[in-house]
């Protein structure tokens, strides 16, 4: 792969490895990077904020390869999977996709993935940034079971915003483009059926397409980009504002692997009442009532600050109570949005608290809600 499109003074190896649309996302415009599960993704276009707004009102196509896939093949696949989480996911429908919170035998949060069934007996664990793989290797290989677990070559591409259905519609057909949310189907590329699914790391709605091989994927960008030319759209990339303003978490930020799924605000996807084979279910029905929790959290004051750290929560009057991992100035809403993991002492609704920021400390409140996901819904 040429590197001539390398908008960056990152020093390249092999092994930062890079999808097939990357080229072409370096030529849509890309400014910064950042490195999740080993490959090397854009993060951004032009200015955040102008970026923000155009994923807002129109369509991007999103280098999103990095979110890679653990195949787990044969008869033990679902129960291998099953282990991992404690979401039953015996409901799932053959087109379904399921957000699973992944834990280790203590409940302990290990990623937090999207799955899909591929065919019977044939799962796709899409991860964020953690090495799952080698957990399910661990434990087909200490209980014998019998699967395949591999990472096949398969580079999901975003395809987010309003005007997204639109796009598909037009190359996918109306029948493709109007499956459900979090639903999936087969479409035609180049002569390969490859999976379409309603969903993506945006609330402005959209696709993901697990791109297969490496092969076409400069003519299916370019295909995409002709057939979208009159909606406007762009080469880009997840918006660190629009996902924290719409309350999408974030493994190793939002997430860490000393918090729960019940801390993490994914009790939702705990059926610890049932039987479903997950290893982390003892642990986790002790764990049901946590004492912190994953809230949304406003600061007061100008545009927050860019993060490299958290940021502690306290008091009132000083008292550690907790921290945030993410923030935002939230341009629509004009305010500074941020995700927080606070004691269960200072988590209503309203609760008067200090975030303790890189430029100084500022007051602020716990919110009702993700202000992104209210609009929505
Ligand atoms: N898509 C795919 N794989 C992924 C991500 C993705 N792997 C890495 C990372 N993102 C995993 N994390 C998330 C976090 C949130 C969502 C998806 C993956 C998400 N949540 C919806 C929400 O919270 O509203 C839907 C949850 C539900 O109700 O099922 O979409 O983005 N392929």
């Amino acid at each position: 792969m040429p590197d001539k499109y390398l908008n960056t003074t990152m020093p390249m190896t092999v092994r930062m490895r890079r999808s097939p649309f990357f080229n072409r996302s370096q030529e849509g415009g890309a400014k910064g990077h950042i490195v999740y599960n080993n490959m090397f993704i854009a993060t951004h276009f032009d200015t955040p904020e102008s970026d923000y707004q155009h994923l807002k009102r129109a369509v991007q196509l999103w280098d999103v390869g990095c979110e890679r896939q653990i195949e787990i093949q044969g008869p033990d696949a679902a129960k291998l999977v099953q282990m991992s989480t404690p979401r039953d996911i015996s409901t799932m429908l053959p087109d379904q996709c399921f957000y699973i919170p992944t834990v280790d035998r203590d409940g302990y949060m290990t990623n937090d993935p999207v799955l899909l069934q591929v065919e019977p007996d044939r799962y796709w664990v899409s991860i964020a940034d953690s090495d799952l793989m080698l957990y399910y290797k661990g434990l087909a290989a200490g209980l014998n079971l019998d699967v395949t677990i591999h990472e096949p070559d398969v580079s999901p591409l975003g395809i987010q915003g309003p005007l997204a259905d639109n796009l598909a519609e037009r190359v996918w057909g109306a029948d493709a483009a109007s499956i459900g949310f979090f639903r999936h189907t087969r479409v035609d590329v180049a002569g390969k059926p490859m999976i379409l699914a309603r969903s993506g790391y945006s609330l402005q709605g959209g696709y993901e397409l697990y791109y297969e091989g490496a092969d076409g994927s400069d003519e299916l960008w370019d295909l995409l980009m002709s057939a979208g030319g009159d909606l406007d759209i762009r080469a880009g990339a997840p918006s660190q504002t629009e996902r924290v303003e719409g309350g999408l978490l974030s493994y190793l930020s939002d997430i860490t692997s000393d918090m729960t799924p019940f801390e993490a605000g994914l009790g939702h996807f705990c059926h610890v009442d049932r039987e479903t084979g997950c290893l982390a279910l003892d642990a986790l029905r002790k764990k049901a009532q946590p004492v912190r929790q994953v809230r949304p959290v406003t600061i007061a004051g100008e545009p927050v600050p860019p993060m490299t750290g958290f940021w502690q929560v306290t008091d009132t009057s000083g008292a550690p109570v907790g921290r945030i991992s993410s923030a935002v100035y939230a341009y629509t809403y004009h305010e500074n949005i941020a995700i927080g993991l606070i004691d269960r002492s200072h988590w209503n609704v309203d609760t008067e608290l200090l975030v303790h920021t890189s430029n100084g400390t500022r007051s602020a409140k716990i919110r009702s809600g993700f202000p992104g996901r209210q609009a929505k819904s």
